[in-house]
């Protein structure tokens, strides 16, 4: 089977993206060790520290966030990095050819209850000049290279360099990542959505309503039963939608009038969306494709709605002109 070094040379992937996708990999193992050990470790729990997003660090976002902090800073390929858990973008190096966004431990309130985490990254080309926080303001249609790593019962890595999406599986013996899915489609169709159902009386109409005749099932327009699932961590949901197909929503409400969406789009939105786009799937916020979304802000939060790209387009007909006003958080 072929690894993940052998995988981007097929690709033709330019050596130091080779090479920062490898260092990736690499500390996403050392990730994967820390997890797996747990309170054996002593790394469960919360800290004293709140982040940028105002909410409390469990003590494994701090630990993997200093893990890929340093090993991005000796990989020598980097010119600055973001992260879910760094108040500001930090420079790296002034020869680095890219920008790393990435959410060290998505899904870190699961961490206290064993359940599934990973670590979701993001590469953009580095602008020359100063490194400002405007550097790392692209579309998710610039990224060079996105993609997961889900520590589950198996550790694996999805990752799309624009090739399609690839799934990698870390061999324990070995430790290295082999290729054991090299083209994942998803399927148009599907029967099964994931939301988090507690918020439905927060979600705009548009959305109460698609959900709700998903529930109707077999009495209602969509005239057929639906399943639903939510494991609280995007990179367990999404996972799931790549293997099997699905529709994945975390979509506007109105819990927080500031604070309207949940999922930041350089971290979280965007490279699950090209990962999901070169699966054959769809992404939207419900008001525009998410790839075409121009940032305004490093920690900025959209609005998600993705996978089989049938259902999606269902989901968004319910929304016609209703989503043409987009909610303006100041
Ligand atoms: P945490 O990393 O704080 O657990 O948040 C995970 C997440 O950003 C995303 O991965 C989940 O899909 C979503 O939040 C879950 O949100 P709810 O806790 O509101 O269901």
């Amino acid at each position: 089977m072929q690894n993940l070094a052998q995988t981007l040379t097929a690709q033709a992937i330019n050596a130091s993206l080779a090479d920062l996708l490898l260092t990736l990999a690499d500390t996403s193992k050392a990730i994967s060790q820390a997890v797996r050990h747990g309170a054996l470790a002593g790394v469960l729990g919360a800290t004293e520290q709140e982040n940028v997003q105002g909410e409390t660090q469990k003590k494994l976002d701090v630990i993997t966030n200093d893990m890929l902090k340093d090993a991005l800073k000796a990989d020598g390929n980097v010119r600055g990095l973001a992260s879910e858990e760094e108040d500001y973008v930090v420079e790296v190096s002034k020869d680095g050819k890219y920008l790393v966004c990435f959410d060290p431990l998505d899904g870190s309130s699961n961490i206290d209850i064993n359940s599934l985490v990973g670590t979701i990254f993001s590469v953009l080309p580095a602008p020359a000049g100063e490194l400002t926080e405007q550097s790392f303001l692209q579309k998710g249609r610039d990224q060079v290279a996105a993609g997961y790593v889900l520590y589950g019962p198996s550790t694996m890595m999805a990752l799309t360099t624009g090739n399609g999406t690839q799934f990698f599986t870390l061999d324990p013996n070995s430790g290295e990542f082999l290729l054991t899915q090299d083209q994942v489609t998803i399927t148009p169709d599907t029967a099964e959505f994931a939301i988090n159902m507690s918020n439905q009386r927060f979600w705009e109409a548009p959305m109460q309503t698609y959900i709700a005749d998903l529930l109707i099932g077999e009495l209602g327009p969509r005239e057929r039963n639906f399943n639903m699932r939510w494991i609280a961590a995007m990179v367990g949901d999404v996972h799931r939608v790549l293997c099997r197909g699905g529709i994945f929503t975390y979509p506007t409400d109105n819990k927080n009038p500031q604070k309207p969406y949940k999922l930041r789009l350089m971290y979280e939105a965007n490279p699950m969306a090209w990962l999901v786009e070169q699966a054959g799937g769809k992404a939207s916020t419900g008001y525009q494709t998410i790839l075409d979304v121009q940032p305004t802000a490093i920690h900025q939060r959209v609005a998600v709605i993705l996978g089989s790209a049938n259902e999606v387009d269902t989901c968004l007909s319910y929304h016609g002109q209703d989503y043409s006003q987009e909610p303006q958080v100041d």
